[in-house]
């Protein structure tokens, strides 16, 4: 199993609906795990057009998928929400972004590992840190990022089901 890190944001309709939609859906494979869920932030948009604020998050996993698998997992998870994307940087239904995948450093333009932008966003540093805080400095701060009052759960565990 290989230790990964997920980021979620939405913009556009029921964001939180969406960032649960997508830790259900990664519990929901049988290759994943879900460890740990951060804290879900409201963040100011980087980059685009003038648009909404996002809901983040990070999701921590154990996986057996290999990064491509993951990475069709995480597009599927993203056509299944029906992921409308109005224009290149602007406002989403739902991103489901693979961050790091183990220690894997890999320049593939499909997935490129560790993701090339994630040590500049605040969006994404803030939760990353709620689940791995030995990545982040403690006190790092970002403008525009503010815990919402939202939780997200996790469904279920692989390894807490119960016996048959
Ligand atoms: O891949 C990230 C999509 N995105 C975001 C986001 O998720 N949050 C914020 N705050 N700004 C963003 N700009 C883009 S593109």
């Amino acid at each position: 199993m290989t230790r990964a890190f997920v980021a979620l944001g939405s913009n556009l309709g029921d964001r939180a609906a969406q960032l649960q939609f997508a830790v259900d859906a990664l519990a929901a494979d049988d290759a994943v795990d879900v460890t740990a869920v951060s804290r879900v932030y409201e963040t100011a948009p980087v980059g685009g057009p003038p648009q909404d604020a996002f809901l983040n998050a990070v999701v921590a996993i154990e996986t057996d998928l290999v990064p491509r698998a993951l990475l069709a997992l995480a597009q599927r998870i993203e056509a299944d929400a029906h992921r409308v994307r109005v224009e290149r940087w602007g406002p989403r239904t739902l991103d489901v972004d693979i961050l790091l995948y183990g220690d894997l450093e890999s320049d593939d333009p499909v997935l490129t590992l560790p993701h090339p932008r994630m040590w500049e966003r605040g969006f994404v540093l803030a939760p990353l840190r709620d689940v791995a805080p030995g990545l982040v400095a403690a006190t790092d701060q970002w403008e525009g990022v503010r815990a919402a009052a939202v939780t997200l759960t996790i469904p279920w565990r692989n390894d807490s089901a119960p016996s048959p």
